[in-house]
Protein backbone atom coordinates (compact mmCIF):
# COMPACT_ATOMS: atom_id res chain seq x y z
CA UNK A 1 0.00 0.00 0.00
CA UNK A 2 1.32 3.82 -0.93
CA UNK A 3 1.60 6.12 1.62
CA UNK A 4 -0.96 8.81 0.63
CA UNK A 5 -3.52 5.80 0.66
CA UNK A 6 -2.95 4.77 4.09
CA UNK A 7 -2.75 8.77 4.86
CA UNK A 8 -6.39 9.05 3.24
CA UNK A 9 -7.32 5.80 5.01
CA UNK A 10 -6.69 7.18 8.07
CA UNK A 11 -8.72 10.62 7.78
CA UNK A 12 -12.01 9.27 6.21
CA UNK A 13 -11.80 6.90 9.43
CA UNK A 14 -11.35 9.88 11.56
CA UNK A 15 -13.98 11.79 9.57
CA UNK A 16 -16.86 8.81 9.56
CA UNK A 17 -16.22 8.26 13.54
CA UNK A 18 -16.50 11.53 14.28
CA UNK A 19 -19.56 11.99 12.44
CA UNK A 20 -21.30 8.81 13.87
CA UNK A 21 -20.14 9.52 17.12
CA UNK A 22 -21.57 12.88 17.14
CA UNK A 23 -25.32 12.08 15.91
CA UNK A 24 -25.14 8.86 18.73
CA UNK A 25 -28.16 9.49 20.72
CA UNK A 26 -28.24 6.44 22.76
CA UNK A 27 -25.81 4.12 24.65
CA UNK A 28 -26.48 1.44 22.03
CA UNK A 29 -25.87 3.60 18.86
CA UNK A 30 -21.95 5.17 21.39
CA UNK A 31 -21.78 0.66 22.00
CA UNK A 32 -21.70 0.18 18.40
CA UNK A 33 -20.30 2.63 17.16
CA UNK A 34 -17.03 2.54 19.62
CA UNK A 35 -16.55 -1.13 18.54
CA UNK A 36 -17.02 -0.40 15.13
CA UNK A 37 -14.04 1.90 14.88
CA UNK A 38 -11.82 0.93 17.96
CA UNK A 39 -12.74 -2.86 19.10
CA UNK A 40 -9.71 -4.88 19.81
CA UNK A 41 -10.58 -7.22 17.89
CA UNK A 42 -12.67 -6.09 14.39
CA UNK A 43 -12.49 -2.18 15.08
CA UNK A 44 -11.41 -0.28 11.77
CA UNK A 45 -8.33 1.03 13.86
CA UNK A 46 -7.02 -2.12 14.82
CA UNK A 47 -7.08 -3.06 10.78
CA UNK A 48 -5.84 -0.16 9.05
CA UNK A 49 -2.59 -0.23 12.05
CA UNK A 50 -2.25 -4.14 10.76
CA UNK A 51 -1.55 -2.60 7.15
CA UNK A 52 1.48 0.31 8.84
CA UNK A 53 4.21 -2.88 8.32
CA UNK A 54 2.93 -3.09 4.59
CA UNK A 55 4.70 0.12 3.66
CA UNK A 56 7.82 1.22 2.05
CA UNK A 57 10.47 1.42 5.04
CA UNK A 58 11.09 5.71 4.49
CA UNK A 59 7.02 5.81 5.01
CA UNK A 60 6.53 4.13 7.92
CA UNK A 61 7.60 7.26 9.93
CA UNK A 62 5.03 9.57 8.62
CA UNK A 63 2.31 6.78 8.53
CA UNK A 64 2.90 6.25 12.38
CA UNK A 65 2.70 9.38 13.03
CA UNK A 66 -0.94 10.03 11.09
CA UNK A 67 -2.07 6.80 12.60
CA UNK A 68 -1.52 8.32 16.60
CA UNK A 69 -3.50 11.37 15.16
CA UNK A 70 -6.27 9.21 14.44
CA UNK A 71 -6.32 7.44 17.29
CA UNK A 72 -6.44 10.84 19.26
CA UNK A 73 -9.36 12.17 17.10
CA UNK A 74 -11.42 8.95 17.61
CA UNK A 75 -10.55 9.25 21.07
CA UNK A 76 -11.93 12.55 21.46
CA UNK A 77 -15.10 12.00 19.66
CA UNK A 78 -15.83 9.18 22.44
CA UNK A 79 -15.32 11.29 25.10
CA UNK A 80 -17.34 14.01 23.74
CA UNK A 81 -19.79 11.76 22.56
CA UNK A 82 -19.79 10.01 25.79
CA UNK A 83 -20.25 13.14 27.88
CA UNK A 84 -23.37 14.34 26.36
CA UNK A 85 -24.69 10.68 26.68
CA UNK A 86 -24.39 11.15 30.52
CA UNK A 87 -25.12 14.51 30.95
CA UNK A 88 -28.62 13.67 29.08
CA UNK A 89 -29.18 11.17 31.29
CA UNK A 90 -28.83 13.02 34.36
CA UNK A 91 -31.42 15.37 33.18
CA UNK A 92 -33.77 12.90 32.17
CA UNK A 93 -33.11 11.60 35.99
CA UNK A 94 -34.24 14.64 37.72
CA UNK A 95 -36.63 16.32 35.23
CA UNK A 96 -37.20 20.05 34.24
CA UNK A 97 -35.24 22.29 36.74
CA UNK A 98 -38.00 24.46 37.48
CA UNK A 99 -40.53 22.64 39.65
CA UNK A 100 -43.72 24.46 37.98
CA UNK A 101 -45.46 23.35 40.45
CA UNK A 102 -44.69 26.24 43.16
CA UNK A 103 -46.22 29.51 43.50
CA UNK A 104 -44.58 32.17 41.28
CA UNK A 105 -42.21 34.51 42.17
CA UNK A 106 -43.07 38.03 41.63
CA UNK A 107 -39.66 39.88 40.09
CA UNK A 108 -38.38 43.07 41.92
CA UNK A 109 -39.13 45.94 39.41
CA UNK A 110 -38.12 49.33 39.64
CA UNK A 111 -41.17 51.77 41.09
CA UNK A 112 -41.16 55.78 41.83
CA UNK A 113 -39.92 56.59 45.68
CA UNK A 114 -42.45 56.68 48.10
CA UNK A 115 -41.74 61.02 47.63
CA UNK A 116 -42.26 60.81 44.17
CA UNK A 117 -45.78 59.13 44.61
CA UNK A 118 -46.34 61.74 47.13
CA UNK A 119 -45.83 64.14 45.12
CA UNK A 120 -47.96 62.92 42.59
CA UNK A 121 -50.95 61.87 44.66
CA UNK A 122 -50.30 65.53 46.47
CA UNK A 123 -50.57 67.48 42.88
CA UNK A 124 -54.12 65.16 41.63
CA UNK A 125 -56.03 66.57 45.07
CA UNK A 126 -55.11 70.34 44.62
CA UNK A 127 -55.80 69.75 40.98
CA UNK A 128 -59.08 68.81 41.62
CA UNK A 129 -59.36 71.53 43.75
CA UNK A 130 -58.44 74.08 41.18
CA UNK A 131 -54.75 75.05 41.59
CA UNK A 132 -52.16 74.90 38.50
CA UNK A 133 -48.51 73.63 39.24
CA UNK A 134 -45.53 75.78 38.84
CA UNK A 135 -42.01 74.83 39.11
CA UNK A 136 -39.43 77.13 41.24
CA UNK A 137 -35.36 77.18 40.96
CA UNK A 138 -33.51 75.33 44.18
CA UNK A 139 -30.82 77.55 43.71
CA UNK A 140 -32.08 81.40 45.09
CA UNK A 141 -31.16 84.93 45.32
CA UNK A 142 -31.62 86.62 48.89
CA UNK A 143 -34.97 88.83 47.39
CA UNK A 144 -36.99 85.64 47.10
CA UNK A 145 -36.06 83.70 49.65
CA UNK A 146 -35.86 86.58 52.15
CA UNK A 147 -36.37 90.34 50.84
CA UNK A 148 -39.63 89.63 48.84
CA UNK A 149 -41.02 87.09 51.53
CA UNK A 150 -41.13 90.82 54.54
CA UNK A 151 -37.82 89.19 56.24
CA UNK A 152 -35.69 91.70 57.49
CA UNK A 153 -31.90 91.62 57.20
CA UNK A 154 -31.78 91.08 60.93
CA UNK A 155 -34.54 88.36 61.30
CA UNK A 156 -32.78 84.78 62.31
CA UNK A 157 -34.14 83.09 59.26
CA UNK A 158 -31.77 84.22 57.23
CA UNK A 159 -28.85 83.20 60.08
CA UNK A 160 -26.07 81.79 57.85
CA UNK A 161 -26.20 78.93 60.32
CA UNK A 162 -29.81 78.34 59.56
CA UNK A 163 -29.29 78.23 55.88
CA UNK A 164 -27.16 77.01 52.93
CA UNK A 165 -25.56 79.79 51.83
CA UNK A 166 -23.49 79.33 47.88
CA UNK A 167 -20.15 81.20 49.41
CA UNK A 168 -20.60 82.36 52.92
CA UNK A 169 -18.51 85.29 53.70
CA UNK A 170 -20.62 87.06 50.71
CA UNK A 171 -23.61 86.59 52.67
CA UNK A 172 -22.35 88.05 55.93
CA UNK A 173 -22.06 91.62 54.41
CA UNK A 174 -24.95 93.62 53.37
CA UNK A 175 -23.86 94.73 49.89
CA UNK A 176 -22.46 91.71 49.01
CA UNK A 177 -25.19 89.78 50.98
CA UNK A 178 -27.96 91.16 48.85
CA UNK A 179 -26.18 89.32 46.04
CA UNK A 180 -26.05 85.98 47.48
CA UNK A 181 -27.39 82.93 46.01
CA UNK A 182 -28.46 79.91 49.15
CA UNK A 183 -30.39 76.54 48.42
CA UNK A 184 -33.97 77.81 48.93
CA UNK A 185 -34.66 77.15 52.50
CA UNK A 186 -38.48 77.37 51.74
CA UNK A 187 -40.76 76.55 48.57
CA UNK A 188 -42.43 80.47 49.42
CA UNK A 189 -40.20 82.13 46.66
CA UNK A 190 -42.20 80.29 44.24
CA UNK A 191 -44.95 82.46 45.81
CA UNK A 192 -42.59 85.48 44.54
CA UNK A 193 -41.37 84.12 41.08
CA UNK A 194 -45.33 83.48 40.22
CA UNK A 195 -46.52 86.87 41.44
CA UNK A 196 -43.86 88.78 39.38
CA UNK A 197 -44.78 87.16 36.27
CA UNK A 198 -48.35 87.10 36.53
CA UNK A 199 -51.06 89.38 37.21
CA UNK A 200 -54.32 87.99 39.76
CA UNK A 201 -56.46 85.81 40.10
CA UNK A 202 -53.24 83.44 40.75
CA UNK A 203 -54.14 79.74 42.15
CA UNK A 204 -51.40 77.20 42.10
CA UNK A 205 -48.94 75.05 43.99
CA UNK A 206 -45.19 74.00 43.76
CA UNK A 207 -43.60 70.94 45.00
CA UNK A 208 -40.17 70.68 45.55
CA UNK A 209 -36.49 70.56 47.89
CA UNK A 210 -35.78 72.83 50.34
CA UNK A 211 -32.42 72.77 52.56
CA UNK A 212 -32.01 73.86 56.20
CA UNK A 213 -29.21 72.42 58.50
CA UNK A 214 -31.46 70.93 60.74
CA UNK A 215 -29.99 68.34 62.88
CA UNK A 216 -31.98 65.03 61.31
CA UNK A 217 -34.25 63.08 63.96
CA UNK A 218 -37.40 60.84 63.20
CA UNK A 219 -39.69 64.26 62.05
CA UNK A 220 -36.33 66.64 60.57
CA UNK A 221 -34.01 66.18 57.59
CA UNK A 222 -31.66 68.93 55.96
CA UNK A 223 -33.16 68.55 52.49
CA UNK A 224 -37.15 67.82 52.74
CA UNK A 225 -39.99 68.35 49.94
CA UNK A 226 -42.70 71.43 50.61
CA UNK A 227 -45.61 72.16 48.91
CA UNK A 228 -46.38 75.32 48.28
CA UNK A 229 -49.85 76.91 48.06
CA UNK A 230 -51.34 80.50 46.21
CA UNK A 231 -54.74 81.77 45.85
CA UNK A 232 -54.47 85.33 45.31
CA UNK A 233 -57.88 87.25 44.16
CA UNK A 234 -60.62 89.51 45.31
CA UNK A 235 -62.20 88.74 48.20
CA UNK A 236 -59.69 85.72 49.12
CA UNK A 237 -60.42 85.26 53.12
CA UNK A 238 -59.28 83.50 56.16
CA UNK A 239 -62.55 80.87 56.20
CA UNK A 240 -61.67 79.80 52.60
CA UNK A 241 -58.06 79.04 53.83
CA UNK A 242 -58.86 76.30 56.02
CA UNK A 243 -61.89 75.01 53.71
CA UNK A 244 -58.90 74.26 51.69
CA UNK A 245 -56.24 72.61 53.99
CA UNK A 246 -59.46 70.92 55.43
CA UNK A 247 -60.53 69.17 52.25
CA UNK A 248 -56.82 68.37 51.71
CA UNK A 249 -56.41 66.65 54.80
CA UNK A 250 -59.39 64.56 54.25
CA UNK A 251 -58.47 63.61 50.57
CA UNK A 252 -55.07 62.36 51.16
CA UNK A 253 -54.42 61.04 55.15
CA UNK A 254 -58.48 59.95 55.43
CA UNK A 255 -62.06 61.60 56.01
CA UNK A 256 -61.60 60.60 59.56
CA UNK A 257 -58.57 62.75 60.27
CA UNK A 258 -58.26 64.92 63.30
CA UNK A 259 -56.81 68.54 62.36
CA UNK A 260 -56.22 71.84 64.26
CA UNK A 261 -54.68 75.51 63.31
CA UNK A 262 -53.09 76.82 66.05
CA UNK A 263 -51.90 80.85 66.00
CA UNK A 264 -48.36 81.10 64.96
CA UNK A 265 -46.11 83.84 63.10
CA UNK A 266 -44.58 84.19 59.45
CA UNK A 267 -43.03 87.15 58.29
CA UNK A 268 -45.24 86.97 55.10
CA UNK A 269 -48.48 86.19 56.38
CA UNK A 270 -50.98 87.82 58.49
CA UNK A 271 -52.33 86.58 60.54
CA UNK A 272 -50.96 83.01 60.52
CA UNK A 273 -51.35 79.78 61.60
CA UNK A 274 -49.58 76.78 61.79
CA UNK A 275 -51.74 73.57 61.00
CA UNK A 276 -51.42 69.81 62.87
CA UNK A 277 -52.79 66.54 62.30
CA UNK A 278 -53.21 63.93 65.38
CA UNK A 279 -51.27 60.84 64.45
CA UNK A 280 -51.25 58.17 66.80
CA UNK A 281 -52.58 60.26 69.62
CA UNK A 282 -49.70 62.98 68.78
CA UNK A 283 -50.60 66.25 67.14
CA UNK A 284 -48.32 66.52 64.21
CA UNK A 285 -46.95 69.86 62.74
CA UNK A 286 -47.82 69.03 58.64
CA UNK A 287 -47.64 73.03 57.94
CA UNK A 288 -47.97 76.23 57.92
CA UNK A 289 -50.32 79.21 56.54
CA UNK A 290 -52.03 82.49 56.83
CA UNK A 291 -53.23 85.60 54.46
CA UNK A 292 -50.51 86.83 52.13
CA UNK A 293 -49.63 89.82 54.10
CA UNK A 294 -49.98 93.08 52.17
CA UNK A 295 -45.93 94.25 52.20
CA UNK A 296 -45.39 90.94 50.01
CA UNK A 297 -48.28 91.70 47.41
CA UNK A 298 -46.95 95.19 47.19
CA UNK A 299 -43.36 93.73 46.72
CA UNK A 300 -44.43 92.28 43.71
CA UNK A 301 -46.23 95.25 42.09
CA UNK A 302 -50.56 93.90 43.45
CA UNK A 303 -52.63 96.19 45.16
CA UNK A 304 -53.54 95.00 48.57
CA UNK A 305 -56.24 97.23 48.90
CA UNK A 306 -58.00 95.51 45.57
CA UNK A 307 -56.51 91.87 45.96
CA UNK A 308 -56.17 89.58 48.84
CA UNK A 309 -54.61 86.30 49.25
CA UNK A 310 -53.91 83.02 51.23
CA UNK A 311 -50.58 80.90 51.03
CA UNK A 312 -49.56 77.70 52.61
CA UNK A 313 -46.52 75.48 53.19
CA UNK A 314 -47.15 72.16 53.62
CA UNK A 315 -44.05 69.54 54.55
CA UNK A 316 -44.07 66.25 52.06
CA UNK A 317 -42.15 64.13 53.92
CA UNK A 318 -44.43 64.68 57.02
CA UNK A 319 -47.77 63.95 54.97
CA UNK A 320 -46.23 61.02 53.44
CA UNK A 321 -45.23 59.81 56.64
CA UNK A 322 -48.74 60.22 58.26
CA UNK A 323 -50.71 58.55 55.83
CA UNK A 324 -48.46 55.28 55.47
CA UNK A 325 -46.95 55.20 59.07
CA UNK A 326 -43.56 56.25 58.88
CA UNK A 327 -42.32 56.53 62.09
CA UNK A 328 -38.75 58.11 60.93
CA UNK A 329 -38.33 60.26 57.93
CA UNK A 330 -34.96 58.90 57.67
CA UNK A 331 -36.41 55.92 56.76
CA UNK A 332 -37.33 57.40 53.89
CA UNK A 333 -33.39 58.30 52.65
CA UNK A 334 -31.63 55.43 53.79
CA UNK A 335 -32.45 53.45 50.36
CA UNK A 336 -33.08 50.31 51.87
CA UNK A 337 -34.47 48.27 49.42
CA UNK A 338 -37.00 46.17 52.25
CA UNK A 339 -38.21 49.79 52.85
CA UNK A 340 -38.69 50.68 49.80
CA UNK A 341 -40.91 47.81 48.19
CA UNK A 342 -43.58 48.56 50.50
CA UNK A 343 -44.43 51.24 48.21
C1 LIG B 1 -42.33 77.40 56.22
O1 LIG B 1 -41.40 76.88 55.63
C2 LIG B 1 -43.24 78.42 55.59
N1 LIG B 1 -42.65 78.81 54.33
C3 LIG B 1 -44.61 77.83 55.41
C4 LIG B 1 -45.62 78.85 54.96
C5 LIG B 1 -45.89 79.01 53.62
C6 LIG B 1 -46.27 79.65 55.91
C7 LIG B 1 -46.81 79.95 53.20
C8 LIG B 1 -47.18 80.60 55.51
C9 LIG B 1 -47.44 80.74 54.17
P1 LIG B 1 -42.02 75.95 58.37
O2 LIG B 1 -40.63 76.33 58.60
O3 LIG B 1 -42.87 75.78 59.58
O4 LIG B 1 -42.75 77.00 57.45
O5 LIG B 1 -42.05 74.61 57.51
C10 LIG B 1 -43.27 74.10 56.98
C11 LIG B 1 -43.35 72.59 57.17
O6 LIG B 1 -42.20 71.94 56.61
C12 LIG B 1 -43.33 72.14 58.63
O7 LIG B 1 -44.62 72.23 59.17
C13 LIG B 1 -42.91 70.71 58.49
O8 LIG B 1 -43.99 69.89 58.09
C14 LIG B 1 -41.91 70.78 57.35
N2 LIG B 1 -40.52 70.82 57.84
C15 LIG B 1 -39.85 71.88 58.36
N3 LIG B 1 -38.59 71.55 58.64
C16 LIG B 1 -38.44 70.26 58.29
C17 LIG B 1 -37.36 69.32 58.32
N4 LIG B 1 -36.14 69.66 58.72
N5 LIG B 1 -37.57 68.06 57.88
C18 LIG B 1 -38.80 67.71 57.43
N6 LIG B 1 -39.85 68.54 57.35
C19 LIG B 1 -39.69 69.79 57.78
Amino acid sequence: MELNEFLRSLDDLANQAEQELSAANSQEAFEEARVKFVGARSGQLKALQKQLGALPKEAKKDGGQRLNETKNRIQSALDQADQRLKSNAANTRTGPQVDATLPGIRQHVGRTHPITQTIEHLKAIMGRLGFAVVEGPEVEDIWHNFVALNIPEDHPARDPLDNFYLGLAEATSKEAGDQAHLLRSQTSTVQIRVMEQQAPPVRIISLGRVYRPDEPDATHFPMFHQMEGLWVDRNVNMAQLKSVLRLFANNYLGGDVHIRFRPSFFPFTEPSVEADFLWNGNWVEFGGAGMVDPNVLRAVGYDPEEYTGFAFGLGVERLCMGRHGVTDIRDLYRNDLRFLHQF
